[in-house]
């Protein structure tokens, strides 16, 4: 695994985790943990789990002992990454947003391309449609229990950038991150409501805004994160990302991603509207699902709330008796599971890199549409 900060240990849980409670095809060792400082690299590696620790990823990805690398470093090294671990052979999943522009992404998604020729497959990490409550969304619209997807709301709310004076760490750098809160959580609105709907964005107009310009920078200038200084810095990322979407089925979204939503922790909510009935998702409440049957005998209809627990509900049956709640951490031990299903067996895990560059495209879209600024005045 390359990457050693928050995501490193979401997933390094993820593989530690997977095979203690599902019947693997195949058992991932947790082998080495490639970080940029090395005795940070050496703790982490030794608090998550991993054999060993190192800080040259070019030298660990063409060990011969390796077959997979999990990337997991801010968006601006996901390519040169990837493409290199494609290149010397081995299986590669990337954290979301899968690049910092289309350019990147294509790359990425040809040299998965050319890779899975070989036997050697590609994934993006966009974790969140294996919420056992999001997967199950998915299966009920393919089902036709919500009958024609008609209108899509969905938005992604944080708010841990409203005190104006939390330092400038990569996330809030275009050269690092590629973009702001579109980016970092409106990708997995985007990719979450193309999955429940099975439909694909074809058109957007967006509006960007960032509302506080100058930060404090890092005390430690080379770091990633940390602690303010007494310099300051410019942001260079949006802040809020509002957008419209019109989606190949023909139907329409509304998006809002913000990392300024003051009292939104972790609030990744997606509603779909069909002519038969409506699904509502909400990541803070991961363990419901509202259903809505608009068949149903108008004396009795309204939102269920679709407690997912169960073991018929995806994923669930392998962990806890009925009626047992999961957790954030979950869903990186579900991605870690199909993952080595899928290498197991041959097959493409998905979302695949092809997938990932779709959702870079419709972001540089809402980037393009934002920067054009195309609004009617209303006065
Ligand atoms: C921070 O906004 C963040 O950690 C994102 O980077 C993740 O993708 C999201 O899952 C949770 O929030």
């Amino acid at each position: 695994m390359i990457g050693a900060g928050f995501m490193g240990a979401a997933h390094s849980q993820g593989w530690r985790v997977a095979p203690r409670f599902f019947d693997l095809d195949a058992t991932p060792e947790m082998a080495v943990l490639v970080g940029r400082d090395s005795e940070r690299t050496a703790a982490a590696a030794e608090k998550w789990g991993w054999a060993e620790s190192a800080t040259d990823w070019r030298e660990v990805i063409t060990r011969d002992d390796i077959d997979i690398v999990d990337i997991v470093t801010p968006g601006d090294s996901h390519a040169e990454i990837a493409i290199a671990a494609l290149a010397a052979g081995k299986h590669v999943l990337c954290e979301k947003p899968l690049a910092n522009t289309p350019a990147e992404a294509e790359a990425m998604a040809a040299a998965a391309e050319t890779a899975r020729a070989e036997g050697i497959f590609a994934m993006v990490g966009f974790t969140y449609r294996r919420v056992p409550a999001a997967t199950l969304a998915r299966d009920l619209v393919r089902a036709g229990r919500i009958g024609e997807v008609r209108q899509v709301r969905a938005a992604y709310l944080q708010d841990w950038l409203r005190d104006e004076n939390d330092p400038l760490s990569w996330r809030l750098q275009k050269e690092h991150a590629g973009s702001g809160a579109l980016g970092d959580i409106g990708a997995h609105a985007i990719d979450l409501a193309q999955y429940i709907t099975d439909s694909a964005i074809t058109r957007v107009s967006g509006t960007l805004e960032t509302i506080v310009a100058e930060r404090p920078l890092l005390e430690d200038a080379s770091g990633f994160t940390g602690t303010a200084s007494d310099a300051w810095g410019t942001v260079t990322v949006d802040d809020v990302a509002l957008f419209n979407a019109r989606f190949d089925a023909g139907f329409l979204g509304t998006f809002e991603a913000s990392r300024f939503a003051t009292g939104r922790k972790n609030a990744l909510r997606i509603e779909v509207s069909g002519s038969a009935g409506a699904i509502s998702f909400d990541l803070e409440r991961m363990n419901e699902l509202g259903v809505y049957d608009a068949r149903a005998d108008s004396a009795s209809q309204g939102f269920t709330t679709v407690l997912v627990t169960e073991p018929e509900h995806p994923y669930i049956g392998a962990w806890w008796p009925a009626g047992h709640m999961l957790g954030y951490e979950h869903g990186f031990s579900h991605q870690a599971r199909d993952f080595v299903q899928a290498i197991a067996a041959a097959v493409q895990p998905e979302p695949s890199f092809t997938a990932g560059a779709q959702v870079q495209r419709v972001l540089a879209a809402i980037e393009t549409s934002a920067a054009r600024d195309s609004v009617w005045s209303a006065v």
